[in-house]
């Protein structure tokens, strides 16, 4: 049964994901949130903005202090990547490495965060994934991760493309349905995005769930 939690305003996502929320397991050890891109330039007032960028702070906050580990990634390009409009990609620019875009945002309470993994710091490559290019798979075995709670920006690239990936390397993978927001360049990418998530074996959860 799904409680008032689970009606959680999802933008136009909304109906069609809530009839595909699941109930969440209780915080174990072995598991990790993996805060996605959670940086200026994807938020209100940035480059690349995501309207409701904002929302996911307030669940991100109050969930970050109960994961046994809290791993953020951080899109950090170099000025010439192949997918600024610049050079004929389809971005306008963002996160350029020690740039303030790039910067995670003054509303992330940074002191919860244990590890940072720089992504697409590569030209040619997107960098979508927080495992492409990156030692992310390495440090979850390393640290003994089993299951990855995986929030942030933005639901129809880089937080797709992380859980994807995520299940592909073996992990057990929730999506954090109310700590996630989508581009959404065209009408439906972020329905779609939570469908493929799902289809590919992500579980997608509300943080208000998880016990
Ligand atoms: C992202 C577009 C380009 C993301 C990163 O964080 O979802 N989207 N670079
Ligand atoms: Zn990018």
């Amino acid at each position: 049964m799904l409680d008032a939690a689970a009606r959680w305003p999802l933008g136009v996502a909304g109906a069609a994901a809530n009839r595909n929320i699941v109930n969440a397991p209780a915080i174990a050890t072995g598991d990790a949130l993996i805060i996605v891109d959670p940086q200026n330039d994807f938020l209100p007032g940035g480059t690349l903005a995501v309207a409701e960028g904002n929302r996911i702070f307030a669940p991100i906050n109050a969930l970050a202090p109960r994961f046994p580990r809290v791993y953020a990634t951080r899109d950090w390009h170099p000025r010439d990547h192949a997918y600024f409009q610049a050079q004929g990609g389809p971005w306008p620019y963002h996160c350029i490495a020690n740039t303030p875009g790039a910067e995670f945002s003054a509303l992330l309470e940074r002191a919860h965060v244990d590890v940072v993994i720089s992504k697409g710091t590569e030209r040619e490559t997107d960098g979508y994934s927080g495992f492409a290019g990156t030692d992310l798979a390495q440090r979850l075995q390393h640290d003994g991760v089993r299951r990855l709670f995986v929030c942030g920006l933005a639901t129809d690239y880089c937080v797709k493309a992380t859980a994807l990936e995520g299940v592909a390397h073996g992990f057990e993978v929730y999506v954090l349905v109310d700590a996630i927001a989508a581009v959404n360049l065209a009408p439906g990418d972020e329905e779609a995005a939570l469908e493929a998530m799902r289809r590919g074996g992500a579980r997608l959860i509300v943080s208000a769930h998880l016990r």
